[in-house]
């Protein structure tokens, strides 16, 4: 079938994945490429919710792309979207020509907004909201490596996950204080990488003492922290709030126990994630002072 008549087929009907017979490409690869793309594709959570069957047919359809030297524009900003892209090796610059759909002139490329590294991952916007591409992303080095899945691919078995978790998450984490910094860009990226999780009343959700594996965000319900040998809670937590970040970026043990008040909901970020993507709120965190059952934030 060729690639007309599958695009046709997939814009009638996004979203049904099996009642046709459409099937995903299927590159052959050598034992020792596929090696290096599972371990590529291994870190990014837009990969991490696939079952058996969705993960061989990404694995299968997903193409290496060498690229030689430093400048090389992988996608230049609102062209139409084709692929979407992992990075194995080496790192990528993304700029945003602010001046809306205007292509960028020769050196036009707009502000720098982000890097991309090993296990990082680009190009899904277009793909996702059928829209150009909304920034160019440029090789920041030489003997760079991608592995690039075609639009379909990705919109027929990448995009409903990372839809949902984007768009469950989008109202919420715009309220969450603590990301009020950050770019709609950067809040998408830890939307990919949440899990949600519900306790019930009376839930001991963090214990003091326990090494720290992941950050929690309050998304409803109410909790409190207590410290060994105090009666009385040392904070309290209510929506938007968050807990459990000193032990992770202490890298020491925790430092409080958290119990949920009433049934909560916590959407959870990985140590992982929590070191990736929260990097630029670090100093926000760190100004929030704990004092044996004192809480103040300094000053700005
Ligand atoms: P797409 O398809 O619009 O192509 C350019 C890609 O750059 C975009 O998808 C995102 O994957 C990626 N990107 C990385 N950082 C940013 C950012 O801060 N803003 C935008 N708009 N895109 C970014």
């Amino acid at each position: 079938m060729g690639r007309r008549t599958s695009v046709s087929a997939e814009s009638l009907n996004p979203t049904a994945a099996s009642n046709d017979n459409w099937s995903p490409p299927y590159h052959h690869k050598t034992g020792e490429q596929l090696e290096r793309l599972k371990k590529s594709i291994s870190g990014n959570f837009l990969f991490s919710h696939l079952d058996d069957e969705q993960s061989a047919q990404v694995l299968g359809a997903l193409v290496e792309k060498a690229i030689p030297a430093k400048g090389i524009k992988v996608i230049t900003q609102g062209d139409e979207g084709d692929y979407f892209y992992v990075v194995e090796k080496g790192s990528f610059v993304v700029y945003v020509n602010k001046s809306g759909s205007l292509q960028p002139g020769p050196g036009g490329l707009g502000d720098e907004v982000a890097t991309i590294e090993p296990g990082g991952s680009f190009g899904e916007l277009a793909l996702m909201y059928n829209a150009p591409r909304a920034a160019t992303v440029m090789s920041a080095e030489a003997g760079c490596t991608l592995w690039a899945l075609d639009r379909i691919t990705f919109r027929r078995i990448l995009m409903d996950s990372t839809f949902q978790r984007r768009r469950l998450y989008e109202s919420f984490l715009e309220e969450v204080p603590l990301l009020a910094s950050l770019t709609k860009y950067e809040r998408s990226k830890i939307a990919d990488a949440l899990e949600t999780q519900k306790f019930p009343a009376g839930t001991t959700i963090i214990k003091e003492g326990d090494a720290g594996e992941a950050f929690f965000l309050l998304e409803s319900g109410e909790a409190e922290a207590y410290k060994n040998g105090t009666q009385n809670p040392v904070k309290q937590y209510t929506k938007g709030d968050y807990f459990g970040e000193l032990a992770l970026l202490n890298d020491a043990p925790r430092a409080a126990s958290v119990v949920s008040k009433t049934e909560v909901k916590v959407a959870t970020l990985g140590k992982d994630g929590f070191q990736r993507l929260l990097g630029p709120v670090e100093s926000i965190m760190r100004r929030t002072k704990y004092d044996e059952g004192v809480e103040e934030i300094d000053p700005l």
